[in-house]
């Protein structure tokens, strides 16, 4: 199902986004700007609004058509305004305990996609100085947002934060927030209604009502740049000359804002750097114009080198492995606690992993912490995925520019972070090729300190010297805009190829560039054993893992791997009948954590590349 709804951009790349109904609709929405996050909510004074919410499914879009009261779900509540009749009561609504995915909730809701309202109260104290703001952590897919019956912004993109400033609607006492969250995706949004995960749909992640003091620090960036420390302090308003004071551990930096409100700090480094073999983070301290706020980060470089990848200045093997954001257990479910995360995570560290491919979209701000935490770089991408995506449209490529650009901001002072990624798997065509040269110029400058990459397939086969021989040239255009060339590449699974063939394929690149295998793998229904050659069972996904690990090592220039992946995962698409049932197998434990073989295969090959 598509969302039908046209969206015009006007203004900046981040700037203004209107919404152009179909004739038929009967209802508008005038021109809102998108809201744009609050960036270091864990640093935040905030109030949490997660727990209890009511909800309102409405299938048949009545909330959007708007034409009689008694539908307007963001209105109406007992005592009615309205008269009598009080049809969509929000007293007698089901409960649903937020954040999590309506999907997961009831199983009735596990495929529904369209919009379902939520509504909850809070208590506001008029006495609290300063400005407040509702924080979302991310809504999937288009959010609205009513605060006391008046519409107060909306958000379009599944996996990133924002923000409303609620300063002057407050009421002393008690508010009504109310959420539309349309799961539906309409042709130019980004992801598109097809993908090879499920769509889960609603207020997957946490709610906040956040405090600022009347000047406060809005941004800071940490990193580690030639032997120095370097870091960028904003303060809001921007004003120029305020005094910023920050402490890194032991070291201690000062510096004054300038017109744009940004105070520009270096010192010579003298702590400890981090590491996947020593995760080393340092307590970091701002304080200016009256805040101050507290973070944990660590301090690392990571750079390309002709074919080699150097971190700390030192070559590195990327053991990695694959991960969508979904817990593990029974049911698929985009809700992420920190011990969901943590024990997904632990499963990666079990691999030998030392780097986890966070697939497909910007995962919770919970799960990078941890990363940091737990020493595992991270490749973190948004979802510019497939060939669908429509790369000549303007709508389409101001969404992938803000949605990059809030996951940057989001996640720069996470030492875990070492690749963005701007794409996976997208036609080798020139509007293609621009629309994700756009994007690479915006993360080099919203952060020239990580490398950018991009998964590619459709490799061309050029062919060997030897009758069934294979080699596969990346010669994608974009590769001459990445730091790191990464393919995905299905031989055995999706190709005609047996794994005891394998050894007749090999890659070859024309960029001097480190190249790393972003994808490879097999469906394997946990406890299905048989004979290797049997697809479905266990056996058959070992066999192509071991057989691709030798192709792997043998590519020129490899610097690593992340296979598909670490835990089977929800996918409409995957309908058989009797090894899927809407699971996408190709974990290598299954979704409630049962190890397959291939698990110990490629840790036994992590081990070895472990010892050098
Ligand atoms: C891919 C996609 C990934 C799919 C996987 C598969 O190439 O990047 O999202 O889930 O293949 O299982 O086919």
């Amino acid at each position: 199902m598509s969302f039908n709804r046209r969206a015009l951009l006007k203004g900046s790349a981040l700037g203004a986004v209107a919404f152009a109904m179909p004739a038929q609709a009967q209802w508008k929405v005038e021109p809102l700007k998108q809201a744009r996050p609050l960036l270091h909510l864990p640093a935040r004074r905030k109030q949490s609004l997660d727990g209890p919410w009511r909800y309102i499914l409405d299938p048949f879009d009545a909330g959007k058509r708007g034409n009689n009261d008694r539908r307007t779900f963001w209105k109406n509540f007992r005592p009615a305004d309205t008269g009598p009749l009080v049809e969509y009561d929000w007293e007698e609504s089901p409960i649903i305990d937020l954040p999590r995915d309506w999907n997961s909730h009831a199983a009735e809701l596990m495929w529904y996609d369209g919009p379902v309202y939520f509504r909850r109260t809070f208590m506001a104290d008029p006495k609290v100085q300063g400005r407040k703001l509702l924080a979302f952590e991310g809504i999937n897919y288009h959010a609205a947002i009513w605060l006391n019956a008046e519409k107060i912004g909306e958000h379009e993109g599944g996996f990133t934060p924002f923000a409303i400033d609620v300063t002057d609607k407050l009421k002393p006492g008690e508010n009504a927030i109310v959420i539309c969250a349309d799961s539906r995706h309409h042709p130019e949004a980004i992801p598109t209604d097809y993908t090879d995960w499920q769509n889960y749909g609603g207020v997957t992640r946490s709610v906040w009502f956040v405090n600022l003091p009347p000047s406060y620090i809005a941004d800071w960036f940490a990193r580690l740049e030639n032997g120095f420390v370097v870091a960028d302090v904003t303060v809001e308003p921007k004003a120029a000359g305020v005094p910023v004071k920050l402490s890194i551990g032991s070291l201690k930096l000062a510096g004054k804002t300038d017109e744009q409100g940004v105070a520009r700090m270096r010192v010579r480094n003298r702590l400890g750097l981090w590491s996947p073999e020593k995760p080393v983070l340092h307590g970091v301290r701002i304080e200016a114009a009256g805040d101050a706020v507290t973070d944990r980060i660590g301090l690392r470089t990571i750079a390309a080198r002709g074919k080699e990848l150097l971190f700390n200045g030192k070559p590195l093997y990327l053991r990695g492995i694959s991960i969508h954001e979904e817990p593990i257990g029974p049911v698929g479910t985009r809700r992420m606690t920190e011990a969901d995360a943590r024990r997904l995570l632990s499963e990666a560290k079990a691999l030998g992993c030392n780097f986890v491919r966070l697939a497909h979209y910007p995962h919770s701000e919970v799960t990078l912490r941890l990363a940091d935490e737990m020493g595992l770089i991270v490749w973190s991408e948004i979802p510019v995925y497939w060939e669908h995506i429509r790369y000549e449209s303007a709508h389409t490529l101001t969404l992938a520019r803000s949605m990059q650009a809030d996951m940057i901001l989001r996640d720069r002072n996470r030492c875990s972070i070492g690749l963005w990624s701007v794409a996976n798997e997208t036609p080798q065509e020139e509007p293609r090729t621009r629309f994700l040269k756009t994007l690479i110029e915006d993360a080099r400058k919203l952060d020239p300190t990580r490398l950018i990459t991009a998964a590619l397939n459709k490799n061309v086969d050029v062919g060997g010297a030897k009758e069934g021989q294979s080699i596969f040239s990346v010669t994608d255009p974009l590769g001459e805009f990445l730091d790191v060339l990464a393919v995905n590449q299905y031989e055995a699974w999706y190709s005609k190829r047996k794994a005891n063939e394998l050894d007749q394929v090999s890659f070859t690149t024309t960029y001097d560039k480190p190249l790393m295998f972003s994808e490879f793998g097999a469906d394997a229904l946990a406890g299905n054993r048989g004979p290797k050659e049997k697809f479905w069972t266990e056996d058959f996904q070992a066999w192509l893992f071991e057989e691709t690990l030798k192709m792997v090592d043998r590519t020129p220039g490899c610097v690593g791997l992340s296979p598909w992946l670490l835990k089977d995962f929800r996918s409409p698409r995957r309908w058989h009948g009797k090894y899927q049932q809407f699971w996408n197998r190709k974990g290598l434990i299954s979704e409630t954590g049962e190890r397959k073989l291939a698990f110990g295969v490629l840790r036994d090959f992590y081990a070895q590349k472990a010892k050098g």
